[in-house]
C-alpha cells in the first residue's frame, strides 16, 4: 500500500555522529519504534499521522552504530493495535529486542501468548489526545488485569497537566507502571515547582512506578539542539531528568525515541542525543543502572 506522509513530516536523521560518550557494555535503548515499512506493514486506518518508513534493519543498524546492545520497541500509534511490524522486529532481533504492544479488550489469550513468545513484555496506554482516541478506563483496567498474569507492565504516556485527573486510575493499576518521558513536564516551569513536584510525589508514593528520562528533544524549549556536534544539547531538560535519575536510580530507563515521531522543529542527531546521557546520569554507577541494570531487570529478568 502507498502512503503519503503527513505534510511537514520530519524524517529521521541519516548518518548520525558516533557518540563521544561510550555506552556501558550491554546498554539498552529502552524506547524506540519501527514505522512499517508501509508497503509491508500498513499504517492503521485510525492513525493521527502518517510517518516516513523506519524499518527494523534501519533500527538495528542505528543500535550498532551508537553502541547499544538491545532495544525495547514500543508500538507507535500510527500502527494502532496492529502489532505486526513491532512483533516482526522482535522476531528478527536474535533475542536482542523486547516489545511493548497496544491491545484492545478483544485480544485473545492465544494472541497474548504469541506476543509473549515473540518478546512482548508490556502494553502501552496513551492519554495524549493528539495521538489517540479515548479508550474507556474500565477497558484499560480489564487489559491491565489480564496482562498482569504474564508479568507484563503498563507503559503510560500523558501530559503533565493531566496527571491530577489520571492519578487515581494510574495508582489502581496492578502491575509495574512505566511513564514515558517523565510525564512530559513543561521545562519552562521551575524544576522544584508544584507541577514537577507532583510527578516526583507520584513516583515517591508508588514504588511500582518507573520513568523514562528520555525525549529531551521533545521537551526542550530553549535547546540548544542536538545538531552540528553540540555536546551540551537541551540544557533546559537536564535538571528535570537528573532529578529523577538521582532520586530514583533503580526505576529509570533511557531510550532514543528513534525515529522521533511528530517532531516539528528539528530532527536530532541520535549520536548527539547519546551524549546527553552523562549530563543526566553523571556517574558510572548511575549510567550502569539507567542503561543496563534497570532495563535488564524489566525486560530480560531471566538473564539477571
Ligand atoms: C513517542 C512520542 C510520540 C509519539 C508516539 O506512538 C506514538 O505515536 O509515541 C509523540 O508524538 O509525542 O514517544 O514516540
Amino acid at each position: 500500500m502507498e502512503f503519503t506522509k503527513t505534510p511537514g513530516w520530519l524524517d529521521w536523521y541519516a548518518g548520525p555522529a558516533t557518540p563521544k560518550f561510550k555506552l556501558p557494555a550491554g546498554a539498552v535503548d529502552a524506547h524506540c519504534h519501527v514505522f512499517g515499512p508501509g508497503a509491508e506493514f500498513p499504517f492503521a486506518p485510525e492513525r493521527k499521522y502518517t510517518p516516513c518508513d523506519a524499518s527494523k534493519q534501519q533500527l538495528y543498524a542505528l543500535r550498532d552504530q551508537l553502541g547499544f546492545s538491545r532495544n525495547v520497541v514500543v508500538q507507535a500509534t500510527c500502527h494502532g493495535a496492529d502489532n505486526r511490524a513491532m512483533v516482526d522486529a522482535l522476531i528478527h532481533s536474535e533475542g536482542k529486542a523486547r516489545g511493548v504492544a497496544t491491545v484492545r479488550r478483544t485480544v485473545t489469550d492465544e494472541e497474548l501468548e504469541a506476543m509473549h513468545a515473540a518478546g512482548v513484555r508490556g502494553v502501552r496506554f496513551n492519554f495524549v489526545k493528539r495521538l489517540v482516541d479515548f479508550t474507556p478506563k474500565d477497558e484499560l483496567l480489564e487489559i491491565a488485569g489480564r496482562i498482569a498474569k504474564w508479568d507484563w507492565h503498563v507503559v503510560i504516556y500523558f501530559e503533565a497537566v493531566d496527571l491530577p485527573e489520571l492519578w487515581d486510575f494510574f495508582t489502581a493499576l496492578p502491575t509495574k507502571v512505566v511513564v514515558d518521558h517523565m510525564g512530559r513536564p513543561d521545562v519552562s516551569k521551575p524544576v522544584d515547582g508544584p507541577e514537577f513536584e507532583l510527578f516526583l510525589k507520584f513516583m515517591r508514593d508508588n514504588p511500582n512506578v518507573w520513568s523514562k528520562v528520555s525525549c529531551p528533544e521533545r521537551l526542550s524549549v530553549t535547546g540548544p539542539k542536538a545538531l552540528n556536534g553540540e555536546l551540551n544539547a537541551y540544557k533546559d531538560v537536564v535538571p528535570f531528568a537528573r532529578r529523577v535519575v538521582e532520586e530514583f536510580p533503580d526505576r529509570v530507563l533511557w531510550g532514543t525515541d528513534w525515529p522521533h515521531p511528530n517532531l516539528k522543529d528539528h530532527m536530532p542527531d541520535d549520536g548527539l542525543l547519546v551524549d546527553f546521557i552523562p549530563h543526566i546520569a553523571p556517574t558510572a554507577e548511575l549510567q550502569h543502572k539507567l542503561l543496563v541494570d534497570n532495563p535488564m531487570r524489566l525486560y530480560w529478568p531471566e538473564e539477571v
